[in-house]
């Protein structure tokens, strides 16, 4: 927290003060008053008892400050040398009011509330201050130094007294009002728009003036968040019931059919790149021209059950498939236009929306639908006429689907047209909801914005961590194309699949796994058998997936988490290449007991040293093919967060050490120095990509208590034509080696590139280029310091 020195903050105080000239910002109609949300169920965010729910933020350069539960009060205290800190909720929020009452017990050197406060502290927060003066109300947000402050609004707050505080954060640009004692004392409006849409709440002991030891601590109780709703359905989607079932399942199938199936990749012979069901835009296909492939597509061989019988054999929930794809031909008999299966296929008669539909009802399969808003095929959606014209047929079609197949979720694409944004989106999505108040809806029925539909679609990736504060679901093809193309096999296996679907479970995510049937109805064989090879563990195992979500607990090297109550599951998905090795697990919280979930033979928890247990697997663990669930009860389900690999890395904080002394250092716990485009990419298994600049190098810290010997692996990738000389040190102790070409940048080795001795402290381990290398230096997976 910047005291009013810089240059740079004082500039940007006259800004707010000029804006305060004007009274109460916003007077002047610079801000349209953000619409409120519904409030949702207020949340206590502090029990009176524990600090469950909280986490103390190393801001500030402090600890965090020191806080305690005492006789039913949140009480906080700078630490020695007058470090102050923040504690900050575990929870993300986005509109919300905050509600609490404080009391400054001695000299609180400037305590207070912090809104829309980002993880690793960077970036904007909003302040309110509770300064020693008496007065609470300065609002700023760090690096623009105070925003505003005007003596107006000052309220003086009783000292020694309890205090009633809330403030009210709502919309982007925010708007925050605030009351002390009932009496507003701010509102204002964030123009500059720096605030992020949501961020953890956090209560401040401010470091710093007085002397230690004088009496500085601040008393909170009675602290309490109502979120409000921003979105279009009016609740949370993260908790309410309408998302319950969504939530639970965990695992769909998409499904992109439709006359591009029967191009297959090719047009007039040849073969077409890219996706096969952009075949019309990559080969530039007039769409007259295009209509050509309708008599092409007579899926004779459709079973509607079949398809649902498979999604239930591949251990999924639900089914989205594309009623009307950028082409936009329509896969149902749409009256609106005659570009549809009815009207220009020899398919007449059917509706093949209709009898998945039904075909997955009868399997207990929820059934969605994918629309795209963007169309090729309707000369009016473009910009300048879509509004007229197109997007009355559109929602035409999206009222036909939605009372025809009652589809649970809806699935928009292709929002990125320039003719599409936020305003229309929203209508749209109140449309929809209109209609069928219940439905799933995703973000690109809008911009993607935060506040765009129930959740977030990455699409061919899996998020590097839980996204907390909002739903998500990755979608992903099987092979490299989402429609049929004959000449794709670059299939996924089962094994990839299963590994797949555990980081997204272990995230908290949802994962919609894509088939392209052909032009004859027939989904391909080899999309079945992946699915059903790796439907067979997700059944066997569907307790550790269905209904579960993430674990605040860095994920371990060998496999992922994820938690249901006070139920842990381990999935081991690489286990011990020494037999009878122990797994190290990360958990500060007491294990009860452990055991295989499938036959339950009991695994043997051993503890490991502070925060940390090892799991012993029995015997009948190598049974499993695919991967193996260990069930853990933590008494309590209050798991208490510890911070990932990358967060105590980028703290400088030593990584811990394997059961065999050994380190495992993974490229999702390194910290990217130097700059340049070096980053974390990769789905499944991270990797440090875009290696392309010298200056750019990783860093780990690891700490061996006694002097070690390590033997260096390094796990990398490397495309022919690229690669180069590099150097890993640990400490004091360097090896060198170079980065071969091994065939591509997806097909990862292990070079052993020497040993290393250092003594028993805290050693920075990097990895450097050291000499010029051509194009990328290599994909990093991991670097392994065996003990010797
Ligand atoms: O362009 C589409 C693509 O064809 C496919 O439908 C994917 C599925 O998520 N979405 C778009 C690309 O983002």
């Amino acid at each position: 927290m910047t005291d009013i020195g810089g240059g740079k903050t004082w500039a940007t105080l006259a800004t707010a003060v000029a804006l305060l000239a004007a009274g109460p910002v916003g007077a002047q109609g610079q801000q349209k008053p953000a619409s409120v949300g519904k409030p949702l169920p207020t949340v206590r965010l502090f029990d009176g008892k524990t600090l469950s729910g909280w986490e103390r933020k190393a801001v500030h350069g402090g600890n965090g400050g020191i806080w305690a539960v005492q006789n039913g009060l949140l009480v906080g205290d700078q630490e020695p040398e007058h470090k102050g800190g923040l504690l900050g909720t575990t929870r993300s929020f986005g509109d919300a009011v905050i509600e609490l009452e404080f009391k400054a017990v001695g000299f609180p050197l400037d305590s207070g509330l912090f809104l829309r406060t980002q993880p690793n502290g960077n970036g904007y927060q909003l302040t309110i201050d509770i300064k020693p003066d008496g007065s609470v109300g300065s609002i700023y947000v760090p690096s623009d130094g105070f925003v505003a402050q005007d003596k107006t609004w000052k309220a003086k707050y009783r000292e020694s007294d309890w205090n009633t505080l809330k403030a009210e954060i709502t919309g982007q640009p925010a708007r925050v009002r605030v009351w002390l004692n009932g009496q507003q004392t701010v509102d204002f409006t964030d123009t500059k728009e720096r605030l992020p849409r949501t961020g953890y709440v956090g209560l401040q002991v401010h470091g710093g003036g007085g002397s230690w030891g004088a009496d500085s601590r601040i008393q909170y109780r009675n602290v309490r968040v109502t979120p409000l709703a921003t979105n279009v359905a009016g609740d949370d989607p993260l908790t309410s019931k309408r998302t319950q079932w969504w939530r639970d399942a965990k695992y769909g199938m998409f499904v992109h059919w439709g006359v591009y199936a029967a191009a297959a990749g090719y047009w007039d012979g040849k073969p077409v790149s890219g996706a096969g069901e952009w075949i019309m835009n990559t080969a530039k296909i007039a769409p007259t021209a295009y209509e050509s492939l309708a008599p092409k597509f007579h899926p004779t061989a459709y079973d509607a059950r079949a398809w649902a019988r498979l999604a239930k054999d591949a251990g999924m929930k639900y089914l989205v498939i594309t009623s009307k794809h950028h082409d936009g031909f329509a896969l149902y008999p749409t009256k609106v236009n005659r570009w549809n299966v009815a009207d220009a296929t020899p398919f007449t008669g059917r509706d093949p929306l209709k009898e998945l539909a039904d075909a997955c009802r009868a399997e207990g399969i929820r059934f969605g639908l994918y629309y795209s808003i963007m169309d090729w095929h309707d000369p009016d959606a473009v910009r300048g006429k879509a509004d007229a014209s197109y997007v009355p047929r559109m929602k035409e079609q999206l009222r036909e689907v939605i009372t025809r197949y009652q589809p649970s979720v809806l699935w928009f694409d292709g929002e990125w047209v320039d003719w599409w944004d936020e305003a229309k989106g929203r209508d749209l999505e109140a449309y929809v909801r209109s209609l069928k108040p219940d439905v799933i809806v995703n973000n690109r029925v809008g911009k993607r914005k935060l506040t765009d539909g129930d959740y977030e679609t990455p699409e061919q990736e899996i998020p590097r961590a839980a996204l907390g504060e909002r739903l998500w679901e990755t979608c992903m093809t099987l092979n490299d194309t989402w429609g049929y193309k004959r000449d794709d096999n670059n299939w996924k296996s089962s094994e990839g699949v299963v590994r797949r679907l555990a980081d997204i479970a272990g995230k908290g995510g949802n994962f919609l796994l894509n088939v392209g049937p052909d032009a004859t109805g027939v989904i391909p064989a080899e999309s079945a058998h992946i699915l059903r090879e790796a439907g067979a563990w997700v059944r066997a195992n569907g307790e550790a997936i269905y209904g579960t979500t993430y674990a605040p607990l860095p994920a371990p090297a060998w496999g992922r988490l994820t938690r249901k109550g006070d139920t842990l599951y381990a999935i081991v998905l690489d286990r011990p290449k020494t037999p009878g090795a122990p797994l190290r697990l990360e958990i500060a919280d007491p294990v009860s007991k452990a055991s295989l979930l499938r036959g339950g033979a009991t695994v043997r928890v051993a503890a490991a040293g502070p925060g940390a247990v090892d799991l012993y697997l029995p015997e009948a663990a190598s049974a499993e093919p695919l991967a193996t669930v260990v069930k853990l009860t933590v008494p309590g389900g209050a798991l208490t967060p510890v911070r990932s690999r990358a967060e105590r890395t980028a703290a400088g904080e030593p990584l811990p050490a394997q059961a065999n002394g050994s380190y495992a250092l993974s490229a999702d716990g390194a910290a990217l120095r130097g700059g340049g485009p070096l980053r974390l990419e990769g789905d499944a298994v991270s990797n440090i990509g875009y290696w392309t600049d010298a200056k750019g190098y990783v860093e780990w810290f690891v700490a061996p208590e006694r002097p070690a010997t390590y033997a260096v692996e390094v796990e990398y990738a490397c495309e022919p034509g690229n690669g180069g000389p590099f150097a890993v040190q640990v400490g004091p102790a360097t090896v060198g080696g170079k980065a071969e070409p091994t065939g591509g940048w997806q097909s990862y080795r292990t070079l052993r590139l020497g040993t290393v001795s250092v003594p028993a402290r805290r050693h920075a381990v990097t990895v450097k280029a050291t000499g010029p290398f051509s194009g990328g230096l290599m994909n990093l997976r991991a670097v392994r310091l065996v003990r010797q």
